[in-house]
């Protein structure tokens, strides 16, 4: 469900809305869910809050690496959608995905199969699936409106910013806050394997991290643990719900179909999980910081 707030919608993405708060903007997490890129008509109770309290938990992990387009919460945020909103700035945003990839999987392993090439980084010969890189790399990618994010080099991203200095700081601050994070992560018993970015600027010109930070539905997090190279990684969120679709028997394509009660039930757990084992805090204290009721 769309949240029923009474501003104007801005942007709306599959699973989050931006309002328009006049001098700055509302950033709204639902608890929708997609797999295979559909999304299901049963939300996942609790996950717009997860994801907020994991993006806002990585703003202030990175705050003094590269500035991000945080205001408050929960100053400002209306009570319906308290625990799973942001009061952000208003920017302008630059039109590139900004991916960092420390390891190999996904889209760029089938790209680094096919060609050895992963959005214009030539990598090295004989890697295996869900291998860590020799070093992280800057992989952006168009941002389509429908349907896939296309990978493309650096200089097509340049000129896409219009602006190759602007493209370089982009990559240079995407590849601080990954590492700055993956460390952070790491320390946790989890592997941040790849993620993304959006980043804006402000009336001075300041580049800023906008969007969300470091969820799991921008970035691949494995539990270090289970780690194995040459094998995929299950995701440690969406695993549940996807290995429940595969066998009910839906094709993949629209519509998804409803998530039965159990499965709904885990799925929360996993994301309360992924909170927790990522912050070391109790889910229940950000739901305390932000008003919300659960
Ligand atoms: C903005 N998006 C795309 C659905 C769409 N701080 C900002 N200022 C101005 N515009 C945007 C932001 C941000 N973030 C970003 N569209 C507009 C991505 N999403 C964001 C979440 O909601």
């Amino acid at each position: 469900m769309t949240a029923n707030l009474d501003l104007p919608l801005i942007a709306r993405g599959k699973v989050r809305e931006l309002y328009d708060l006049g001098d700055a903007l509302l950033m709204v997490a639902s608890d929708r869910i997609s797999t295979y890129d559909v999304v299901h008509p049963t939300p996942i109770p609790g996950k717009g809050a997860v994801l907020t309290g994991l993006s806002a938990y990585w703003f202030e992990q990175t705050a003094d690496v590269v500035p991000n387009h945080v205001i408050s919460y929960p100053d400002r945020v209306p009570d319906s959608v308290r625990g799973r909103a942001v009061v952000v700035r208003k920017l302008e945003m630059l039109p590139v995905e900004c991916v960092v990839r420390g390891y190999i999987t996904g889209s760029g392993w089938k790209d680094y199969q096919a060609t050895g090439v992963v959005s214009g980084v030539r990598l090295p010969e004989g890697l295996r699936e869900s291998e860590q890189l020799p070093e992280p790399i800057f992989t952006p990618s168009t941002k389509a409106l429908e349907g896939h994010d296309e990978a493309i080099d650096f200089e097509a991203a340049a000129a896409a910013v219009g602006d190759r200095e602007l493209t370089e700081r982009l990559r240079d601050a995407s590849l601080m806050v990954y590492s700055t994070a993956a460390a952070i992560a790491r320390e946790r018993g989890v592997i941040l394997a790849d993620t993304k970015f959006e980043f804006g600027r402000d009336a001075d010109g300041t580049l800023i991290v906008g969007d969300e930070v470091l969820t799991p539905d921008s970035s691949r997090y494995w539990p270090a643990d289970t780690y194995r190279v040459g094998e995929s990684q299950p995701s440690f969120d969406k695993q549940y719900v996807r290995d429940w679709a595969s066998g009910s028997g839906w094709d993949k394509l629209p519509p998804a179909p409803a998530i039965p009660e159990d499965i709904v039930a885990g799925t929360r757990a996993r994301y309360i999980e992924a909170y927790e084992t990522i912050t070391g805090e109790p889910f229940a204290a950000w739901l305390d910081r932000t008003g919300a009721t659960g």
